[in-house]
C-alpha cells in the first residue's frame, strides 16, 4: 500500500481545497440538493479546475444520488473518467519513451525517475540526454545519472537533438537494452519551430529503426491546471501523445484539472510525481488515486 499511503501524504493541497470541502458540505448539507448547495459545490470543483463541463457532470451526480451514498458515487464517477483501457503492448525491444512537455514541466526529473523506477524492475534502461537547447541541460540528467548509477547518452549543447536519439536508439539496440527514456527540450506549444522538432525525430526514428515512439507521454505541471489541457492538444497535433505524466501533484491546489484533461485527450495518465526526490514517483492507478485524495 505504498502508493496509496504516499499519495494520502501528498495530496494535501488539492484535499484541503477540494475533496475536504466537498466532504464537508455534503456532511452539514441536511436540506437536500438546494440552489445554495449547488453553488457551493460548482464553486469548489470550479476552483480546483475541474473545468465547467465535468462540473456540470459531477454536480448531476451529486443531484441524482440523494438518498444514495452520495460520496461514493462521485468517486466511482471520477474513477471511471481515469480509467482508460490501455493495453499497449511492447513488441520489440528498446522500448522507446519519448518525454515531451512545456519549459519546466518535469521531464528531466521524471526521466531520472522513470529509468530509475524501472532499473528497480530489473530492467536495462538507457537515458538520452537529448535537450540540447538548454545550457546545463545535459549537465542536469547526467548528474541524476551518476547518482544512481543509471545509464546515458548525451549530445552536446547546441546540437541536433534528432542526431543524439538516433545515436542512443542505436546504442540501445546494439547493447540490448530493455528501454530507451528520451529526455527532451521543453518547448512552448506555441512556437511551431520548436514543435517541428518533433517531425524530424519521427523520420530519424524511422529511418534508423522504422519505428515510432513506443510511448509519448507528455509531462503536466499540474499546478497549471485546465491550461495544460492547451498545450495537450497542441502537442498531441504535432507528435501522437500516448499518455501522461502528472508532476507536482505535492505543491498542486488544482489538481482537478486531471478530470478533463484525461477526458478530452482520452489517453491514460501512466506516472505521478509527488516531490523532487526519485522514489516521489508512481505508475499512476486511478482507484487508488481516487482514494487518497477523499481519505
Ligand atoms: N514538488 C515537485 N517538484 C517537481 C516534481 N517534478 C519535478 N519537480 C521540480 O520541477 C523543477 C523543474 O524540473 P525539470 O525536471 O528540470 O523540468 P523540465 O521539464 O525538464 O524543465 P526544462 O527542461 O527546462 O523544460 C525542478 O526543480 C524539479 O525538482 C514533482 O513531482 N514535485
Ligand atoms: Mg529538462
Amino acid at each position: 500500500m505504498e502508493f496509496l499511503d504516499r499519495i494520502t501524504a501528498k495530496l494535501h493541497k488539492t484535499r484541503n481545497n477540494f475533496s475536504e470541502k466537498i466532504k464537508t458540505v455534503l456532511n452539514i448539507s441536511s436540506s437536500g440538493f438546494t440552489d445554495e448547495l449547488r453553488d457551493e459545490i460548482e464553486e469548489i470543483l470550479l476552483s480546483a479546475d475541474i473545468g465547467p463541463q465535468l462540473s456540470d457532470y459531477f454536480l448531476d451526480i451529486i443531484k441524482k444520488s440523494e438518498g444514495e451514498d452520495i460520496l461514493k458515487n462521485l468517486k466511482d464517477k471520477m474513477v471511471g473518467i481515469l480509467n482508460i483501457e490501455d493495453d499497449r503492448e511492447y513488441l520489440k525491444k528498446p522500448v522507446v519513451i519519448l518525454l515531451v512537455g512545456v519549459n519546466g514541466t518535469g521531464k528531466t526529473t521524471s526521466a531520472a525517475k522513470i529509468a530509475y523506477y524501472l532499473k528497480k524492475k530489473n530492467k536495462k534502461v538507457l537515458l538520452s540526454a537529448a535537450d540540447t537547447y538548454r545550457a546545463a541541460a545535459i549537465d542536469q540528467l547526467q548528474i541524476w545519472a551518476e547518482r544512481y548509477s543509471l545509464d546515458i547518452v548525451k549530445g552536446e549543447q547546441g546540437g541536433d537533438a534528432a542526431a543524439v536519439i538516433h545515436d542512443s536508439y542505436v546504442s540501445a539496440l546494439s547493447r540490448n537494452y530493455d528501454y530507451l527514456i528520451v529526455d527532451t527540450a521543453g518547448r512552448l506549444h506555441t512556437k511551431k519551430n520548436l514543435m517541428n522538432e518533433f517531425i524530424k525525430i519521427k523520420k530519424v526514428l524511422k529511418n534508423v529503426g522504422n519505428i515510432t515512439p513506443d510511448e509519448v507521454f507528455i509531462i503536466m505541471d499540474s499546478t497549471t491546471g485546465l491550461n495544460g489541457l492547451v498545450q495537450a492538444k497542441v502537442f498531441n497535433d504535432f507528435i501522437d501523445l500516448t499518455g501522461i505524466i502528472l508532476t507536482k501533484m505535492d505543491g498542486s491546489a488544482k489538481g482537478g484539472c486531471i478530470f478533463p484533461i484525461v477526458k478530452e485527450m482520452n489517453i491514460p495518465v501512466k506516472y505521478i510525481g509527488i516531490g523532487e526526490n526519485i522514489e516521489d514517483f508512481f505508475p499512476f492507478d486511478p482507484e487508488l488515486f481516487i482514494e487518497g485524495l477523499f481519505r
